[in-house]
């Protein structure tokens, strides 16, 4: 008799240490769940990209003509002051304001047409920071 409660503790005992294995277990689990999933951001929706690079007081395109549909304008800052690009007209759009160095963009579609692009900070325009591209 003895002998069989000393079995059946033994048992319990078991029992026990495998539920707490299970719960380790499942704690580890939960942990590694918890890696950084890969990062999807945000896929490019846009047709065409037309890269613009601005200087003192000048914009050079990578392409001045780009297909119709929705295009994105990247705007880098290759100067020394701080630089914006404004898409004239409708349906219009604009980068922020960004420093030397830095880029940033803004998505637009666009109809076939003449568009014109421009800085809008200080007197930039008016000293050359305006160009056209064409949407074919
Ligand atoms: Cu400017």
């Amino acid at each position: 008799m003895e002998r069989q409660e000393a079995t059946v503790r033994d048992l319990t005992g078991r029992a026990t240490l495998a539920v707490a294995a299970l719960a380790l277990a499942m704690l580890l689990g939960a942990c590694g769940g918890g890696e950084e999933a890969p990062d999807v951001g945000e896929q490019p929706s846009a047709d065409a990209v037309l890269n613009v690079s601005a200087t003192e007081y000048a914009y050079a395109l990578d392409s001045t003509t780009v297909p119709a549909g929705t295009i994105e304008l990247v705007l880098s800052n290759d100067g020394t002051m701080a630089h914006d690009l404004v898409l004239e007209g409708d349906p219009g759009g604009a980068t922020a304001v960004i420093e030397a160095g830095e880029s940033d963009s803004f998505e637009v579609t666009l109809e076939p047409g003449t568009y014109t692009l421009y800085c809008s900070v200080g007197n930039h325009r008016a000293q050359g920071m305006e160009v056209e591209f064409t949407v074919s």
